[in-house]
């Protein structure tokens, strides 16, 4: 049984050195050197061509190269009936932990305010604080070590998601609920899958719901935010800054206006990079769960689409 490796938006390099550490008999195939498409069962996969796995009539599993999996079911090719998997990663919930901790603390401690200050000498201590709630949009296993871990700091934190969550240990809103969600918080981290659901969610709409000097952190898809909504929302004070990870287009086009709007700050799409040596063993694992017939890690549903 072969796996394919197919990452045209990934390095395939330090995955195959990882899998083979793990497990050095894997018989891999890395794209676009896939001479043997018929004895793939199993194919890792990050922003495949679309279309791509109709060159393997066995196909039987497969595995993103990373948390979303919203590179893979954007293609139509991909049958409904193939197992997905992704990659849970203690490690890669830890730095998305901390990127967000570091957006909402630049926020509540003002660094960006102070480094201008220093720049102009001024020495201004009024207002050190900004007071600080924060609402988490999608809380499954990076949203709720994001509550987790802001709750421990002392922040009053909300979450909000589309599924229903009985007893919760934040208090938790529903679709339905936005509204009140919004109200209740200054900082937005959206951290939600991208389905047709969250596609567009952060729109001028949801901007002007928001109480004024909101603070957003997107940390989960470019395709999230409607771009030009947040500059408005930015104009209209309902907006105060937005610190973002990931952009509709990537790398950010040179002429994109976020790379000089000063109330912006962004990253290259590295606020939790997933770490192949910490991952290659789950993928393992889900392989010999295929040789063996047993369930999958981390399977995604597909009707929820994450
Ligand atoms: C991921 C990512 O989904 O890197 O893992 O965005």
């Amino acid at each position: 049984m072969s796996i394919a490796i197919i990452s045209p938006g990934r390095d395939p390099k330090a995955w195959i050195a990882a899998l083979l550490h793990h497990h050095p008999t894997l018989d891999l195939q890395v794209f676009p050197h896939i001479d043997r498409p018929e004895d793939v069962e199993m194919a890792l996969l990050w922003q495949h061509p679309a279309g791509y796995l109709k060159n393997f009539p066995k196909l039987k599993l497969i595995s993103s190269l990373g948390a979303g999996v919203d590179h893979i079911l954007s293609d139509p090719a991909v049958g409904d009936e193939l197992p997905i998997v992704r990659i849970v990663d203690e490690k890669l919930t830890w730095s998305m932990t901390n990127y967000v901790v570091m957006g909402v603390l630049n926020f509540h401690r003002q660094l960006i305010r102070y480094q201008e200050d220093q720049k102009k000498k001024v020495w201004d201590m009024s207002n050190p604080e900004i007071p600080t709630r924060i609402g988490v949009m999608g809380v499954g296993a990076l949203g709720g070590d994001v509550l987790d871990k802001l709750n421990g700091l002392g922040f009053e934190v909300v979450g909000f998601g589309f599924s229903e969550k009985k007893d919760f240990r934040y208090p938790y809103f529903q679709k339905d609920q936005l509204d009140d969600f919004l109200s209740q918080v200054n900082v937005l981290v959206c951290l939600l899958p991208l389905t047709p659901d969250t596609e567009g969610i952060l729109n001028l709409s949801l901007f002007r719901k928001c109480k004024k000097g909101t603070f957003l952190i997107n940390v989960a898809r470019g395709k999230h935010l409607i771009e030009e909504d947040l500059l408005v929302a930015i104009e209209e004070g309902f907006i105060s800054g937005a610190l973002l990870d990931v952009f509709r287009e990537e790398p950010l086009p040179e002429i994109h206006p976020f790379w000089v709007e000063k109330r912006i700050q962004l990253t290259p799409h590295i606020a939790s990079v997933t770490n192949p040596l910490a991952a290659a063993p789950q993928i393992i694992n889900n392989y010999k769960r295929l040789i063996a017939s047993l369930p999958f890690l981390n399977l995604v549903n597909r009707t929820r689409g994450y």
